[in-house]
């Protein structure tokens, strides 16, 4: 039972807060039970609401901070008594529920509003289609190797709520996801890193990209003269989001090209960080993480640490000793020649492009899951370039067939782990990687995508 809550600060409602001080907070995940813990340190009434069942460790830990709560049900009667609720982000606008609230003009926001409330802590912000964890991970290993008092949260991890609620940092590093940015107002990030923009989750966005660019673009929300925005240049939408948005913030750009016209660039296998009146450099083969993609995120989190005025050698240190994040280009194991490659937290399209162009050998690529509305264009090229054949791990692989069938010498269609990794063990040759990269997310065969990483590394060791 987790009912310790011996070091929550307790405190009234801020004045001008929520009417009656009855807090709803809609999802009972690790956002919702952050939340709700949160909102009875401060004082508010609290009520937990999910539709679905709750972990049994989340329903002790509302039981253990005598939390009220309801599962298996939205009771209406309840959550439109609220001046506001704070929404769950894997929670859509078109649910049931969330339909009523809004036909009420109740006001919703994120965990990352209501937390924000709260805390005095510099906010260093990271969100982008693909590279969040990665980089939000660099950045908080860079800050804490540097002795920095920081958390790290967001879309990753222990919720930011509940962080808020339980320790007292002096930094938070915070990955966003866009569904939590749909949710913010006031807060803001005193940096905000943004590392591309391409498409994902549409199906939540109407398949309407525009609107899911709008929630990523609401990072630079409220930032003013004398805050930070990191970018990606070579990036066309974030660049065009720049231009038409006119952020009052300092701009920081970074490129994989020779450009010194932005704050970090390589050249002559080196990467440039120039920041203030300093110049940081360092050899690209000394980087912990590889990759052109993650050149970008080494990029991003030393334009940071520059900006926090960490020093060169702690960051040259710490850019160079970073273990890397499971399920994002994690090398399993060599069998018979063949390298197994566990991405399974590639759920998009660009993020494969990315993992492809980074083997230098022939690919079995598995791929497959529940389809966000997956153009699969984008790494057609790729594709025949490389890939020797492709073995199409989902329940329902039949976009997939239609797509590529006939592009590569060999298809494959399984719908288990066991099946996929024995299928790429015939089909591969030696030399070969073998890499599960699968553009799409896990939900139709695994828990999650750590699940299906986790099932992959399983059934390679097996091997
Ligand atoms: N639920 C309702 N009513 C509904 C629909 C769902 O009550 O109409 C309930 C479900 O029964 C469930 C709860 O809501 O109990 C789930 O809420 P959630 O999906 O928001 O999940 P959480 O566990 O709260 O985790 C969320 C993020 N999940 C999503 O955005 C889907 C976590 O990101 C995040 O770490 C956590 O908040 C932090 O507080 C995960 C994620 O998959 C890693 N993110 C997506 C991604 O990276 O692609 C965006
Ligand atoms: P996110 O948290 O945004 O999903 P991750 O760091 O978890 O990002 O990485 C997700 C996938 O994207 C992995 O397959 C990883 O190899 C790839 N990736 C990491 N950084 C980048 C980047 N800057 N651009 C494109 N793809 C990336």
């Amino acid at each position: 039972m987790d009912g310790n809550n011996n070091n929550l600060a307790t405190s009234s409602p801020p004045s001008g807060g929520i009417e009656g001080g009855l807090v709803i907070i809609l999802g009972g995940g690790e956002s919702g039970v952050g939340s709700a813990i949160l909102a009875k340190a401060k004082g508010f009434n609290v009520f937990l609401s999910d539709s679905g069942t709750l972990k049994d460790e989340h329903r002790q830990t509302l039981i253990g901070y005598e939390i009220d709560f309801e599962e298996g049900r939205h009771s209406d009667e309840r959550i439109l008594l609220a001046a506001e609720v704070v929404k769950s982000p894997g929670i859509p606008d078109t649910a049931p529920m969330m339909q009523k609230i809004m036909a009420k003009g109740i006001r919703v926001i994120s965990e990352i509003e209501f937390a924000g409330r709260y805390t005095n802590a510099k906010m260093i912000c990271i969100t982008g289609s693909n590279g969040k964890t990665t980089t939000a991970s660099l950045i908080y290993h860079i800050l804490k190797s540097a002795g920095l008092n920081v958390g790290l949260g967001g879309n990753i991890g222990k919720s930011f709520a509940r962080q808020v609620a339980e320790d007292n940092f002096d930094y938070f590093v915070l990955e966003l996801s866009s569904f939590q940015l749909e949710g913010v107002y006031d807060f803001k990030a005193d940096i905000a890193v943004l590392l591309n923009i391409t498409s994902d989750h549409l199906d939540r966005y109407g398949h309407n990209i525009q609107n899911y660019v709008d929630a990523k673009m609401r990072i630079i929300r409220n930032q003013k003269v004398g805050d930070s925005l990191i970018y990606w240049m070579d990036d066309p939408v974030v660049t065009k989001e720049i231009e038409k948005l006119k952020p009052e913030s300092e701009l920081y750009s970074f490129t994989e090209k020779n450009n010194h016209r932005a704050s970090a660039y390589s050249e002559d296998n080196k990467m440039y960080i120039q920041t203030k009146d300093s110049v940081f450099d360092m050899e690209l083969e000394l980087l912990a993480l590889q990759g052109m993609h993650n050149l970008y995120n080494s990029m991003a989190s030393g334009i940071v640490a520059k900006l926090l005025d960490i020093s060169d050698e702690n960051l040259r240190l710490a850019l160079s000793d970073f273990k890397g994040v499971p399920h994002r280009l994690e090398r399993v194991a060599s069998v018979r020649g063949v390298q197994y490659i566990n991405d399974s937290k590639a759920t998009n399209v660009n993020s494969c492009w990315y993992a492809l162009q980074s083997i230098r050998t022939k690919v079995v690529l598995i791929l497959g899951g529940t389809d966000k509305g997956n153009d699969y264009a984008e790494i057609e090229d790729l594709v025949k370039q490389k890939a020797r054949a492709l073995i199409f791990l989902g329940k329902d692989n039949s976009k997939l067939h239609r797509f590529f069938d006939g592009m590569v010498p060999q298809t494959a269609s399984v719908n288990s782990m066991k099946d996929a990794v024995d299928a790429a063990y015939r089909l591969a040759e030696k030399g070969d990687t073998v890499l599960l990269s699968p553009c799409c997310a896990s939900f139709d065969l695994f828990e999650n995508y750590e699940d299906r990483g986790n099932r992959f590394k399983e059934c390679v060791r097996k091997l």
